[in-house]
């Protein structure tokens, strides 16, 4: 029995002694400083995370519970340390919001950073050293859990770093939109902005107007009878397409997202692109007309909100008034773009409205429409962000941009000292073609491959360094004309989002496409295990 004992003492400790291969450092987007050293820290079922504060407890669990589901173990969490064999966070105040320091040795693991948002990314940072299996929802037991000893100093290049889901043309439901805030914070990227108005869709509720979800949450298909060719003629029913978030849906996602450091931005589009908002209010646009919401991607459609009408100002009053007490984000986002003003230039209400102001085109009105909606979102502690069709006629003074067309109204408007968010079609637009366009699903046109998005930079050239400091960050837009389900959304999100996250997050100096293939060919094995329906035509313009 005593010879049994001590061999048994032995082996244990030949399991000690286990020399392992120091596992290659692979993560998306790429950490500002890197340092490694030799050795690895060895997770055991009794490694113990220690917090410093209790708002740190769910950024632990993040990563206790992938221990718990792929190697079995219930980790500690606590405020007191054992000593060796712990993963620490520690708050150090010099560091700045959103960055972290992450201090690895045989011991100990140490991040260090001064807010949630930055223990989070050093967690994230950790998540992406641990072996892949570690996003396993099944028991992996024969995986060392082994980290490399090192030193990572990190921090975002750009502040703002987002993705645009549009969910009017398509609806997609609250779960997937929280998991991807957590694909998102996997990235490091900070901003879900919400697209719940278009012509095809009103996706939240507003208790004032319950019309709006009655009525334009839902669409007649295309292949309808109440369907003309042009316009759903279907008014004031229930179309059978649809769906829409409650208020207190939205409340949960943003508590949510708050956990996760991403803020959500609620785009609610004028003067166009509200067919739904029309079918179930006519007095809003200039003629009353009596439309259905219509599907597909009709364009262009002239039925807009009447610029002449001040009851369009209160209406689009008392909805923000609702958005914001949902939304806290300090950005509210009015769309803009794509307004085809046919009606205002024959509509009495505003042409009243162009000489009681003294406007001389529709474009001077639209600017007018803006500015108004801009006072109002200012005097609510918001500020207002539109695309860039929002510069003709005169920019309002506070508004931030976002670049679509390309970088060229994003430029315009840092030389008129604006913020700007650029997203570009060329390189933002993930609603198009990622691979061969035989291979892959219908897609709304262009061509941008990952490949593509990686050469995305924010700052342009010309740029003076002020102008610069007003480019917030990028991000990507997906539009869903041709987007009807979840897997198919995930598709085109991924792995363009991966080369997009570097763009925002890395500094321009570490950026290398033939280093980042091959790390993103390791996420893909993480990217599998998360159930992750990504494209496989990155390989093609990989290899
Ligand atoms: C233009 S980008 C739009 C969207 C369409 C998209 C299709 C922008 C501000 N407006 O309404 O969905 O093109 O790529």
């Amino acid at each position: 029995n005593v010879l049994w004992i001590a061999a048994a003492i032995v082996l244990g400790s030949c399991v000690n002694d286990k020399t392992y291969t120091q596992p290659v450092v692979q993560i998306i987007p790429k950490p500002n400083h890197t340092q490694i050293n030799e050795g690895v820290f060895v997770f055991n079922e009794n490694t113990q995370f220690v917090i410093s504060s209790s708002s740190q407890e769910e950024i632990a669990t993040l990563l206790t519970s992938q221990f718990k589901h792929a190697a079995g173990w219930d980790l500690n969490v606590s405020d007191k340390s054992h000593g060796k064999n712990v993963v620490e966070l520690l708050i150090d105040e010099s560091i700045e919001k959103e960055g972290y320091q992450l201090k690895i040795d045989s011991n100990h693991i140490e991040i260090f950073a001064s807010s949630n948002a930055g223990f989070l990314y050093g967690i994230e940072t950790l998540r992406q050293l641990l072996p892949e299996s570690i996003e396993s929802d099944n028991l992996k037991p024969d995986i060392d859990w082994i980290v490399p000893c090192l030193t990572i100093e990190d921090k975002p290049r750009f502040q703002y770093r987002g993705l645009m889901l549009d969910v009017s043309r398509h609806f997609f439901e609250i779960d997937y939109l929280k998991k991807t805030i957590d694909r998102l914070a996997m990235l490091k990227m900070n901003v879900l902005h919400l697209h719940l108005v278009d012509d095809q869709g009103w996706r939240i509720e507003i208790k004032k107007y319950p019309e709006l979800t009655n009525v334009g949450a839902w669409r007649v298909d295309q292949e309808d009878k109440h369907w003309d060719g042009r316009r759903a003629t279907l008014h004031g029913e229930k179309g059978t397409y649809g769906g829409y978030y409650t208020q207190e849906q939205l409340q949960g996602l943003v508590a949510y997202a708050e956990t996760k450091n991403v803020e959500i931005i609620p785009e609610i589009e004028m003067p166009a692109h509200v067919s739904s908002a029309i079918a179930s209010y006519p007095e809003l646009a200039c003629f009353n007309q009596k439309i259905g919401v219509p599907s597909g991607g009709v364009w262009p459609i002239t039925d807009i909100y009447c610029a002449g009408k001040d009851d369009t100002f209160t209406f689009l009053e008392n909805v923000l008034t609702e958005v914001m007490a949902i939304f806290p984000s300090k950005y509210i986002h009015v769309g803009g773009d794509e307004a085809t003003k046919t009606n205002w230039a024959k509509c009495s209400h505003c042409k009243e409205r162009m000489n009681a102001e003294g406007l001389k085109s529709v474009e001077e009105l639209q600017s007018y429409f803006i500015k108004r909606m801009e006072r109002f979102i200012n005097a609510n502690g918001k500020r207002l962000i539109g695309w860039d069709e929002i510069l003709e006629g005169g920019i309002a003074p506070e508004a931030t941009v976002m670049s679509w067309r390309g970088v060229k109204g994003g430029v315009e408007a840092a030389e008129q000292g604006h913020d700007v968010i650029m997203t570009p079609g060329t390189h933002c637009y993930f609603d198009h073609y990622q691979g061969p366009q035989n291979e892959e699903p219908l897609a709304w046109g262009g061509y941008t491959p990952v490949s593509k998005v990686y050469t995305f930079d924010p700052v342009v050239e010309t740029m003076t360094e002020d102008e610069a400091k007003h480019v917030l960050g990028g991000q990507a837009n997906l539009w869903s004309e041709q987007i009807k389900t979840e897997s198919h959304s995930e598709y085109m999100i991924f792995p363009r989002l991966l080369a997009l996250s570097e763009t925002l997050w890395s500094p321009k100096s570490t950026r290398n496409w033939e280093d980042f293939s091959s790390r993103m060919e390791t996420m893909f094995t993480r990217l599998d295990y998360l159930g992750i329906n990504y494209s496989k035509s990155s390989y093609l313009v990989m290899h």
